[in-house]
């Protein structure tokens, strides 16, 4: 009983690590999808990026042919007028990625003349107070504090009220 209810606590700290995990690192998400950064297809950024949920610690992956296409970082007027002449940041590896560390709007366009205009511009906005559908009722910060208690209450003393207690705790946490 002692075993079961030792695998169980192990159990449960695995998916604490892994919730929190999520939190740190974020998703990918590579742009365009399989078709990537480019002006073939006419692919629409804008629906593209509407379909996502961008959070801090979310990556963004930009895979292109660096021959013939480039990632620039620009404000909001720059964006919005195509104008690639003073970006924030460029990048021209052909897989760049780019963390997502502040919550506002981040506008890229490819570099390349012609190419924003066709429609080669992306506009990541991170919304101020989103929380992840998935995440845990406690914020992150009391996590650590309820894997004791929860120790506390896996004893040898009381292993049913125990289990039930953790089981209780993992159903929290996947559907709250
Ligand atoms: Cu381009």
């Amino acid at each position: 009983m002692a075993m079961a209810s030792s695998s169980l606590y192990l159990f449960v700290v695995l998916i604490v690590m892994v919730i929190k995990m999520k939190i740190v690192y974020g998703d990918i998400y590579k742009v365009g999808d399989t078709a990537g950064w480019t002006t073939i297809g006419n692919i629409d950024y804008k629906q593209w990026a509407k379909t996502k949920t961008f959070r801090l610690g979310d990556i963004i992956v930009f895979e292109y042919n660096p021959e013939f296409h480039n990632v620039m970082q620009v404000t909001h007027a720059q964006f919005r007028s195509c104008n690639a002449s003073s970006p924030i940041a460029t990048h021209t590896t052909g897989n760049d990625s780019i963390t997502i560390t502040t919550r506002r709007h981040h506008f890229f366009l490819c570099g390349v003349p012609g190419h924003c205009q066709a429609g080669q511009k992306l506009d990541i906005n991170v919304r101020q107070h989103h929380s992840r559908s998935h995440s845990p009722a406690v914020p992150p910060a009391a996590v650590p504090t309820v894997s004791p208690n929860l120790a506390n209450f896996i004893t040898p003393t009381c292993p049913i009220f125990g289990s039930l207690v953790l089981r209780f705790s993992i159903l929290f946490y996947f559907f709250s």
